[in-house]
């Protein structure tokens, strides 16, 4: 398969269903609405949305059943950029090329765009008129993945620790700890939304998980690498901000070539876990070898 394209075509299809089911920029009150669309139309690769069509696709389940809650992964994605981006946490000025949202709309905007895109996914996976055809059973064990990831013991808690230890050194436990909650679990989870609304037996389902959960934290090492070593006009954001800031990362704690061993022993492992899936399960198994050699 063609990897290029095939994440163009899914680009596309998930750009439109984020048009259709967000609320237009002119919408009242219009400064919100023009805030989130902002954030989400800046550009961003939608590996998330795009691991979890990829997955009801592997386990034997229709795109368009999954659309929803994929783009719920998206908005929930850039609600997190948007807070993470703010002067009370990493204080950025540039992200997806573009200036942040609080530097554009002001931080009082900022922070209402990203809770209500946080809303705003809940709200779309829930809406009754969209996937008529998935069972009831499904679509709650969809919601308990995405709310649980992006919750205290997911994503909030991985972004506490985070910002509580910069400038100490973290020992391997915490790095590990943050890793796979700030970034891993809301990868893992786009995994795991994507396998239940297919329908996923239970063998499928704890072998694409496994896949989500290695994916996911070979995804944020790959991210400190880039920051080490990445260049700022590719990425769209600042780089060599880490060590500044005195960030737990895996370079500043194993180096940067055992960080890159890491990282690509946890591709092989997230590959071996689709050992026993069908070519329907290719593009999770182009989109793992892409994300080591992934320059933004
Ligand atoms: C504010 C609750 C809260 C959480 C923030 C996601 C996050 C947690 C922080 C972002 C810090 C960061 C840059 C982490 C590195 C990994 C990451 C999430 C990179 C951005 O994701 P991409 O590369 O971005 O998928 P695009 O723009 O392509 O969507």
């Amino acid at each position: 398969m063609n990897l290029a394209d095939y994440l163009r075509r899914r680009r596309r299809l998930v750009d439109g269903a984020l048009k259709r089911w967000i609320p237009a920029e002119d919408e009242f009150p219009p400064q919100v609405h023009k805030a989130m669309h902002y954030s989400l139309f800046a550009g961003g690769k939608r590996l998330r949305p795009i691991l979890t069509l990829a997955a009801a696709e592997a386990a034997g389940g229709r795109t368009r059943d999954a659309l929803p809650l994929a783009c719920s992964l998206e908005l929930i994605h850039t609600y997190s950029l948007i807070h993470d981006d703010l002067p009370s946490m990493d204080d950025d000025d540039l992200r997806r090329g573009k200036p942040t949202s609080h530097k554009v709309f002001g931080e009082a905007v900022a922070i209402l765009a990203g809770d209500a895109l946080l809303t705003e996914a809940f709200y779309l996976a829930s809406r009754p008129d969209l996937m008529k055809g998935v069972p009831p059973r499904r679509r709650i064990q969809a919601l308990w993945h995405l709310a649980r990831a992006a919750g205290s013991l997911g994503m909030v808690g991985g972004q506490t620790v985070d910002i509580l230890t910069q400038g100490r050194p973290a020992d391997a436990g915490t790095l590990e700890y943050i890793h796979t909650r700030k970034t891993g679990a809301l990868i893992a989870a786009s995994v795991a939304v994507g396998a239940v609304i297919g329908g996923a037996g239970l063998r499928s389902f704890r072998n694409l998980l496994a896949y989500g959960e290695k994916l996911g934290l070979a995804f944020q090492i790959t991210d400190d690498l880039l920051d080490a070593e990445g260049d700022e006009k590719k990425l769209g954001k600042a780089v060599r901000k880490d060590p500044s800031k005195g960030k737990a990362t895996y370079p500043a704690l194993y180096g940067i070539p055992e960080s890159r061993r890491k990282a690509g022993r946890l591709i092989e492992e997230a590959l071996a876990c689709l050992k026993s899936f069908d070519r329907r399960a290719n593009p999770l198994r182009e989109i793992a070898r892409f994300i080591l050699e992934r320059s933004n």
